[in-house]
Formats: C-alpha cells, sequence, structure tokens
C-alpha cells in the first residue's frame, strides 16, 4: 500500500538532523547554528569521520555548549553513506522518530527544513527536490548539473520510479521507514546510497514525497564528489536495473524490503512488489499535486513505469 491520501499518519515526534562531515571545519558550526534557529525543537547529530581539519573537536564544543548537538566520532573515512547508517542506528537507539539527512556545506538550507517536516507529516519519506517545479541550483557548473539530472534520468528509467531528484541528499525520513528498508544490507558507500534508499522505499511500498528546494553550491571547502563515486553509483543502478528486469521476467520474489514493510506496519506492501512483477497489474504511477495544505508544492512519487525524462 502506497497511496499516501488512504493512510493515516502518526504524530512526527522527535527530530534529529544527522549532518556527515568530513573537512568542513569552516562550515560546521554556522550551519549547526542555522538548524537550530530554524527548527528549535530538531536536535542535531554530526558525524564525523576523524576529519583531519579538526571539524570533530569544532563538534565538540558546540555540543559542549547545546545539550542538542550530538556527535559521533568515526575512525576514519569510510564515505557518505556509511557516516548515515550509523547516524540513522544512533538516532533510532536514542529515541528519535525522524531522522534527516543534511549536508555540512550549506548547500541544503535548514530554512527550508520546516516544509520538508510539514510534508512529512503525510508521507514515510521527504525529499528535497532540485528537479521539480519549484525548485533550483544556485551556482552550479554545468558539469554538476549534467552530472546530477543525468543521474536522476538514468536512475529513474533503470530502475523504473517516478521520482525527479532521486540522487539528492537532502531528506526526511520517519524511523518506521528506515526500519522497513533493509537497512542492514545497504553497501553503497557513496552517492548511489541516496539512491539506494530512495528505490528501496518505493519498492517497500512506502508513501514518497518530493519537496522543491533551492540546492546553493558550497561557498567554503572542498567537495568530496570523486570519479570513483560517480563510477560506484553508475554500475550499481545499472546492476539493480538489470537485476530487477530479469526478476519481472521470471517473476521473482518480490523484494526482501517488500516484506521488511509488512512487518513493521502490517500493510500488505507486497501488493506492489507483485504489481511491479507483472505488466498488467493496475498500480499506476502518481504523479501529481500532494493535498496536505502545508507542502501544495509537493509531487508523489511511487513505484511503477518509467515516466518519459
Ligand atoms: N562522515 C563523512 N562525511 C562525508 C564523507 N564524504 C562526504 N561527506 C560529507 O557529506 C556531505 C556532502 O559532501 P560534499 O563534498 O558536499 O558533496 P557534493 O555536495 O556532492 O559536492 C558534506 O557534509 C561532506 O562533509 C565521508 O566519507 N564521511
Ligand atoms: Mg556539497
Amino acid at each position: 500500500m502506497n497511496d499516501g491520501e488512504q493512510r493515516s499518519f502518526g504524530p512526527l515526534g522527535r527530530v534529529l538532523v544527522i549532518i556527515p562531515t568530513y573537512n568542513e571545519a569552516e562550515n560546521v558550526v554556522p550551519i549547526v547554528r542555522r538548524v537550530r534557529a530554524a527548527v528549535a525543537d530538531a536536535h542535531v547529530l554530526i558525524a564525523d569521520d576523524n576529519s583531519p581539519d579538526g571539524t570533530g573537536k569544532l563538534a565538540d564544543d558546540l555540543a559542549a555548549d547545546d545539550t542538542c548537538v550530538h556527535v559521533l566520532h568515526r575512525k576514519g573515512k569510510e564515505g557518505l553513506g556509511a557516516a548515515y547508517l550509523a547516524g540513522f542506528r544512533w538516532g533510532i537507539d536514542n529515541g528519535y522518530d525522524v531522522l534527516v539527512e543534511m549536508d555540512a556545506d550549506g548547500s541544503h538550507q535548514p530554512e527550508e527544513l520546516p516544509r520538508l517536516l510539514t510534508a512529512l507529516k503525510s508521507a514515510d519519506l521527504v525529499l528535497g527536490s532540485r528537479w521539480i517545479p519549484g525548485g533550483r541550483v544556485v551556482n552550479w557548473p554545468r558539469s554538476r548539473e549534467f552530472i546530477s539530472r543525468g543521474g536522476s534520468t538514468y536512475s529513474r528509467l533503470m530502475l523504473g520510479v517516478t521520482i525527479r531528484d532521486v540522487t539528492g541528499g537532502y531528506r526526511a525520513f520517519r524511523k518506521e521507514t528506515l526500519l522497513g528498508l533493509g537497512m542492514d544490507d545497504v553497501a553503497s558507500a557513496g552517492y548511489c546510497f541516496q539512491v539506494d534508499l530512495a528505490w528501496r522505499a518505493v519498492k517497500a511500498g512506502f508513501h514518497v514525497v518530493e519537496v522543491p528546494i533551492t540546492f546553493v553550491e558550497r561557498e567554503r571547502g572542498d567537495s568530496k564528489m570523486s570519479r570513483n563515486i560517480v563510477a560506484e553509483a553508475l554500475l550499481r543502478v545499472t546492476a539493480w536495473g538489470i537485476s530487477s528486469r530479469v526478476g519481472k521476467i521470471t517473476g521473482g520474489k518480490p523484494s526482501a524490503a517488500a516484506d521488511a514493510r509488512s512487518a513493521v506496519d502490517g500493510t500488505d506492501a507486497n501488493a506492489n512488489a507483485d504489481a511491479e512483477a507483472d505488466p498488467e497489474a493496475d498500480v499506476r504511477p502518481h504523479v501529481g499535486p500532494q493535498a496536505d495544505g502545508g507542502a501544495d508544492d509537493a509531487i508523489t512519487a511511487e513505484a511503477g513505469r518509467p515516466t518519459p525524462s
């Protein structure tokens, strides 16, 4: 069941904004201050991979001054995906109900977080989106825009999802959504981590909503984007796309994630997974305005046939 309009969603509860950092000494203090100012109730977890530039120490200073700021020190650079998975586990173990992904470099504006959280009141997962009406990027070189748009389009077509911005990293998850995704076998390290989680959410029948954001390119510090990260994403997305098509042809078993979601909330997520395997089944991709008042610019994205780019 992935039709959000027919579901009732529980209250949001406690919010944790997870900010992964690697060499973000110039950015960590301003971003945490902006989050705390934008959403006073939200707590922050900085997941630092032992940054050589001392980001971890600055994070400790922030935590010493503010009991709503926490730091997860990790032993070394293991990629964005691993840092988020550790942050999600920490957040769930410490009683948070909503887990937000946000970059440290100011690309994801904390001032837009209230809109994401409003949309999450009637969704399982909210994706900040650059590529739906109202979304945009500021100060991005054409080469980056090309990689990002191309990556989203390729992933959408390969995986058969309607999400417009499937590589974006400004997201709000309900705890139950993460628990239903099968986090334990997520291996993606770099940016395909984002594609991986979004695809798992759609396959598992969760109600996924895109909300437009303005993505602002970093002004300080260096991007960790590399050729390896792009290559990992390309290879993995291609492999997932092929194996899901082979699964459909051979009538493969519904995904483990779908089973997991059924186990979490008792809904029949496999109804959707079955429909994916049956091209005649009447599960149509739904892309349209979301009925929710506070996020009337949101777009829902469900599993189904790919839309033309
Ligand atoms: N903990 C941790 N954070 C990382 C790692 N790689 C990137 N990040 C953080 O992830 C966020 C996005 O990375 P960024 O370099 O801005 O990527 P870009 O926006 O695609 O250029 C930033 O907050 C980075 O500091 C990593 O290996 N470990
Ligand atoms: Mg960045």
